[in-house]
Formats: structure tokens, sequence, C-alpha cells
């Protein structure tokens, strides 16, 4: 497969994974698995596509897991508007985390702080450079903020790593922001 082509099916494989598995039919567990086999035939793909996509993402965006009885199972691992419980627990945050967003949000956020929007918790990055990357999805200049997630969990806000090392929390209020 091509390279737009993997990006073009990994696109629809989040939007089934983590929005809207009923578009084709299938069903998430409650963490979020489905079966590799009932999701090939849900999006008509071969499995050495999927595993093209699987192994070459970028972000690691999807886990496959094989179960005790063989059957194996594949999931987003974070991202989602679905109610799925991933199973995450509370981790210490590094001292500083990051935020990349569109410059034209920063009034609405420096007002009532970061919220999560359709997702289930706002996302936050390790270091500048993906905060960056994830900004210029919005277009526009982009804006970095940064997180002092020390703080935030010493008065009692808990955070939580996906399997792709995306840190997330409920919300960040606006007095642990700050800009640049
Ligand atoms: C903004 C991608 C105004 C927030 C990325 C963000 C990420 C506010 C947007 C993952 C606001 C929500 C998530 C406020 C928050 N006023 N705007 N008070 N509070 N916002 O897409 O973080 O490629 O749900 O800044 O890499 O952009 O899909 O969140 O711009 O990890 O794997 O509301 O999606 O991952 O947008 O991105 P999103 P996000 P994938």
């Amino acid at each position: 497969m091509e390279h737009q082509q993997l990006i073009s099916l990994s696109k629809r494989m989040s939007k089934v994974l983590r929005h809207d598995p009923g578009r084709v039919g299938l069903r998430l567990d409650a963490a979020g698995w489905v079966r590799v086999d009932a999701f090939l035939t849900a999006l008509r793909i071969r499995r050495a596509d999927l595993d093209a996509v699987v192994a070459g993402n970028n972000k690691q965006r999807y886990a496959v897991r094989r179960d005790a009885d063989g059957v194996e199972w594949i999931r987003a691992s974070q991202g989602h508007s679905v109610p799925v419980d991933l199973g995450l627990s509370p981790l210490p945050p590094p001292a500083r985390l990051y935020h990349g967003t569109g410059a034209a949000a920063w009034p609405s956020i420096r007002a009532t702080g970061l919220h999560r929007a359709g997702r289930h918790h706002v996302h936050l990055s390790a270091d500048t450079e993906t905060a960056r990357r994830v900004g210029a999805r919005r277009g526009g200049r982009v804006l970095v903020l940064t997180v002092d997630a020390e703080a935030m969990a010493g008065d009692g806000h808990l955070f939580y790593r996906s399997d792709n090392g995306v840190w997330l929390t409920e919300a960040v209020p606006a007095a642990y922001l700050r800009e640049g």
C-alpha cells in the first residue's frame, strides 16, 4: 500500500475504533477492543494492510493483542469519544507537560482552562515538538501551552498515560497553564 493509502486507512480505522463502530456494524467491548477477524470483514480490508497500518503508524495509535484462546483483538490506544474504559491507572506525571492548539483559542482557554471537548480527556504531550504537531492540525498560528503538571498532581488532579505515550487528564484549570 502507498503511504497516502495507509494514512487514509488509518483515518477510517480511527473513526471506527474511537468514534463510530456502529457505522460498519461493529460493537467494541467495554475496554474498546474488537476482534481482528470481525474488524477486517467489517472494513473489507486485508490482514496485511491492517498490519502495515498498525506497525507503520508514527504514533502507535492501535494496539493488537492475542487472548488466552488465541483470538486477536484490536483497539485504539486513545482518542475515543464513545464510552470505553481503557483501564489505565493514574500515574505521577512529569513536572511539565505541553498542549498544542491554535492561537485563536487562547482567550477562551485563558479564561476557562483546557476542556476535553468530545473526547474522554484533555490530551497532553510529553514534549514541545509533539505538542506543536498536534497544534498544527488546527491550521493558522500554533500555540504551545506549558502545563504545570507537578503542581496539578500535588493538588490532587489525576494523570494517565495511554499505551502510546499520550498524557491524559480530566481538565486543566487556567491557573496551571502558561504560554510558551
Ligand atoms: C481545544 C490527535 C477553546 C483544544 C492529537 C483542542 C492528540 C479549547 C480542541 C489528540 C478549550 C479539542 C487530541 C477552551 C480545549 N477554549 N478551545 N477552553 N479547551 N480547547 O481534537 O488535543 O492524530 O479533541 O486546545 O495528536 O487537539 O487523532 O484534542 O484544540 O493526541 O491520534 O479544543 O488527537 O491524535 O480538540 O487532539 P481534540 P487535541 P490522533
